[in-house]
């Protein structure tokens, strides 16, 4: 069934009275003074502008309230299928900005503080965002919980709140130095603690067998430690639609018995530490790693979060009487990426050893509440658990797991009779390096469905990272290409742009994002196309400032904003761009290329390298090294300049994307999954230079050829270069250009003389390069030359940048839950 575009609504339903402070300028006013004075126990004339933005960010929160409350009741009494989206990660961005789109309170509170004397935007500043994610996969989960309440589908988000986020990231020297993320250190007035409805979670311990009252053979765990989950709910409030999901995330503290043995044996010291144990479950982010090893605390995080859902879900949102042998008819429970994984063995071992099912029972009702999605390709970054260690933590699960192994090859046998290597193939249980549990292959058995995140993605993941399964379960896969939230990344986020849109094509876009194709024939309108220029430029006034006070940054001028902003990682080629940025400074130095014939750009950076991989943070003091150089010659006459703030987190995305001109997607082909980035840059106006890989093949499809910069090789022909026998050398030998632009950084140039400050990244391209850079870069300098002839014609880049905006609709994270909703949650919407 067709559900349609998330329903627009005619009036702002927020403003409806319920329950709450008055929507008026005078009812704001009101609650504000008293959330000011009685939460935060300060006069206005006395408060601290950390007291004012936390009793703003009540008061938004008090409008909000009944209609959250109303959510939970309406959707308990309605007894629907909900969503369990579990993620170990939400990128949530900052928080009043979207609560106040959301109930549409902008221009009342705008008003409302003026009276006060205050500033709505400096109150906005203050905001810590939640950094709980790493990358795309969190922002992902934050943008799908986004549209679901915009939607109107019942969902509860889960996951883990981490009292320290992902680190924030300093420079010095150039180097990346990692800071903790405090970001509950000034208040936390989002969250809603509830203690009250703790959840108990098991660990270690051993299993034993027993014969139940009907004589059947049952196991029960017997744990020897465990640890409270302390429920955080958050709201997720829909775009204007009176619709508030949660956010629930749990936070792990000690028990009472977790320490009393210690503590009767009279050792407090000892006690206070075991209470330290337990609690750092919950403690920090895991930052990205692309090797991730079997660290036991990540296991526990995991099992932690969704051990308490599983319980929440079970024990809290469904009836005392409910029968679990229909559990999906009220759950679906979506897996984001492999960690949450767990879920199955836990769910398979409630069902049979709580509640009494036998294994085919159990074994039916949860492969119809799960499903699987994929974010990746690289193969050292799918999770495998060694068995030593998952049995001492969680020797119960572990069984469950073998056991669901040995069905699983059961079946493989049966439909592949001989075929052995196929069966060892796809055992869930690797025996290499070690023995250990594939997440990936579990998550792939007990799912209904298993997809990937773009179009390539979803069909490499069936060719080759699970050919085994796709050949024997074709109908279990399936593709939902990622999306974005037009509601942060335009609307909040563009605030020119959207205005300009809404004027000449009406406000329902917001909703309905496909309906910006209405602005196509106004590309080739001078009068719109001034007017597009003109917030372009109003956006790249307001990102000067921001850089300016934040990390003391000059932005030149009428340059193009060439922005590459993402995780540093070798597979997104940083070093590509890099080369391309030091080749462009080599030829000028050098008296290749006159310096007026350079186009002025400037080149903006923003990265994080996980802490511990030192080829990603080489890339960074690299490229903080050569900004220094070339935004310092002065024989560049301030045409090149490249800039690379520090700590790049979603709040800053949301001022650098919209006033970039151009956005650089270049991984190599087949090694992003589908990016997200490369879509919001699309619809705030910037153009594309990128490769055949994740969602820039779809983003090309739709844009046009002629308004993306595509460059170097597709998927078929990296594997077949790799097949042949890549040897990175030859391009150096062979291209002078590429020679100069290495050889530059071999002399020291940009090392202060030192000639052997970057051989770990120099020599990895030119003796490894396992992401084929070098194979591009020719490709890759021939699209940037296009990009600025293309720019040079300030008409044309118009037209096209337009274009890329009316033609982008379908990235709309609403469309991404319209897809899941009806190939894999077959749930409905609520009215
Ligand atoms: C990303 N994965 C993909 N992983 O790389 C990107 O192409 C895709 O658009 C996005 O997911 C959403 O589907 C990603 O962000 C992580 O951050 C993991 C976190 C946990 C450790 C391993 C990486």
């Amino acid at each position: 069934r067709d559900l349609g575009p998330a329903r627009t609504p005619t009036h702002p339903v927020a403003t409806a009275p319920v329950n709450g402070p008055l929507f008026s300028v005078d009812g704001f006013v009101k609650e504000f003074i008293h959330e000011l004075n009685t939460a935060q126990g300060v006069a206005l004339a006395r408060s601290s502008v950390n007291d004012q933005y936390l009793a703003l960010a009540r008061t938004v929160k008090n409008y909000l309230m009944a209609r959250w409350l109303d959510t939970n009741r309406k959707t308990r009494e309605a007894k629907v299928k909900t969503v369990g989206y579990l993620s170990a990660e939400y990128l949530l961005g900052r928080q009043l900005g979207n609560a106040l789109l959301a109930s549409d309170l902008n221009e009342i509170a705008d008003k409302g503080l003026e009276l006060c004397g205050l500033d709505l935007v400096t109150l906005r500043n203050q905001e810590v965002e939640p950094g709980l994610g790493n990358g795309g996969l969190g922002r992902l989960a934050a943008c799908f919980i986004d549209s679901l309440a915009t939607m109107n589908v019942p969902c509860i988000g889960y996951g883990i709140r981490y009292e320290y986020g992902i680190f924030r990231q300093t420079f010095v020297d150039g180097r990346q130095v990692e800071q903790p993320d405090t970001w509950l250190a000034l208040g936390s007035p989002w969250e809603f603690p509830h203690p009250d409805a703790s959840v108990q979670v098991n660990f270690g311990g051993h299993t034993e067998k027993y014969r139940d009252a009907d004589g059947k053979e049952r196991t029960h765990w017997l744990p020897d430690w465990n640890v409270l989950g302390v429920p955080y709910n958050y709201m997720v409030p829909g775009y204007l639609n009176g619709r508030v999901n949660t956010l629930r995330l749990w936070s792990a503290q000690a028990t009472k018995a977790f320490d009393l043995p210690t503590f009767n044996a009279g050792d407090y010291a000892q006690a206070v530490r075991a209470q330290t144990f337990a609690e750092n479950i919950s403690k920090v982010l895991y930052p990205e790693d692309s090797t991730p090893q079997g660290k036991e605390l990540r296991l526990q995080q995991q099992y932690f979060f969704v051990a308490c859902s599983l319980r929440d879900f079970i024990d809290n949102e469904l009836e005392d009487d409910f029968d679990l042998h229909h559990l999906d008819e009220r759950i679906i429970l979506q897996l984001n990426d492999t960690h949450p994984v767990i879920a199955v063995p836990e769910l398979m071992r409630i069902l049979m050893d709580e509640k009494g099912f036998d294994w085919d029972e159990a074994w039916a009702v949860t492969t119809k509440c799960f499903a699987y999605t994929c974010h990746t390709l690289l193969p050292e970054a799918l999770e495998v658990w060694p068995t030593e260690l998952l049995g001492r933590l969680l020797p119960r699960h572990l069984e469950i797991i073998y056991a669901i192994n040995e069905q699983l090859l059961e079946e493989v046998r049966e439909a592949y009779p001989g075929d052995e290597l196929r069966a060892r193939r796809m055992s869930i249980i690797a025996e290499f390096p070690e023995r250990g549990v594939r997440m990936a292959y579990l998550a792939t058995y007990a799912a209904t469905k298993v997809n990937g995140v773009a179009a390539l993605h979803s069909q490499l993941l069936r060719d080759k990272v699970l050919p085994d399964f796709s050949e024997m379960w074709p109908d279990r896969f399936t593709n939902v290409t990622n999306g974005v939230t037009p509601r942060r990344f335009v609307k909040m986020a563009n605030p020119k742009l959207s205005e300009l849109i809404s004027d000449t094509i009406g406000g329902g876009w917001v909703t309905d994002l496909e309906r910006l194709r209405e602005l196509e024939p106004f590309a080739d309108d001078p009068d719109f196309r001034a007017q597009f220029a003109a917030a372009k430029d109003w956006n790249k006034r307001r990102l000067a400032e921001v850089l300016r006070k934040r990390d003391g940054i000059d932005l030149p001028d009428g340059h193009l904003l060439d922005v590459m902003v993402k995780r540093l990682h070798e597979y997104k080629r940083q070093s590509l761009k890099l080369l391309h940025v030091v080749s462009l400074y080599e030829q000028v130095i050098s008296g290749k290329l006159p310096v007026d014939q350079l186009t002025p750009r400037t080149v903006v950076f923003g990265a994080k390298a996980a802490p511990g991989y030192k080829m990603a943070k080489d890339t960074i003091h690299l490229i903080n090294r050569v900004a220094a150089t070339v935004s310092a010659d002065p024989r560049l006459e301030g045409r090149l300049k490249v800039a690379f703030p520090a700590n790049y987190n979603v709040t800053l995305a949301e001022k650098l994307i919209p006033a970039a001109d151009l956005s650089e997607q270049i991984s190599l082909a087949g090694m992003e999954a589908s990016g997200t980035g490369n879509m919001k840059f699309a619809l705030n106006g910037a153009l594309t230079i990128g490769t055949d890989d994740g969602a820039n093949v779809e983003i090309r499809e739709l844009v046009g050829d002629k308004h993306f910069f595509l460059f170097g090789m597709n998927e078929p022909q990296v594997a077949e270069l790799g097949a042949k026998g890549y040897n990175p050398e030859s391009y150096y030998e062979d291209n002078p250009q590429l020679k100069a632009a290495l050889d530059l950084v071999l002399s020291g140039h940009f090392s202060g003389g030192d000639q052997h400050l970057f051989d770990a990244v120099v020599y990895n391209l030119l003796n490894s390069d396992r992401f084929m850079a070098l194979a591009d870069f020719q490709s890759y300098v021939d699209a940037q030359a296009r990009v600025e002839e293309r720019y040079a014609d300030t008409d044309a880049w118009t037209r096209s940048a337009v274009l890329n905006v009316a033609r982008s609709g379908f990235f709309s994270s609403d469309r991404s839950m319209r897809e899941y909703i009806q190939r894999i949650w077959h749930t409905q919407p609520m009215m």
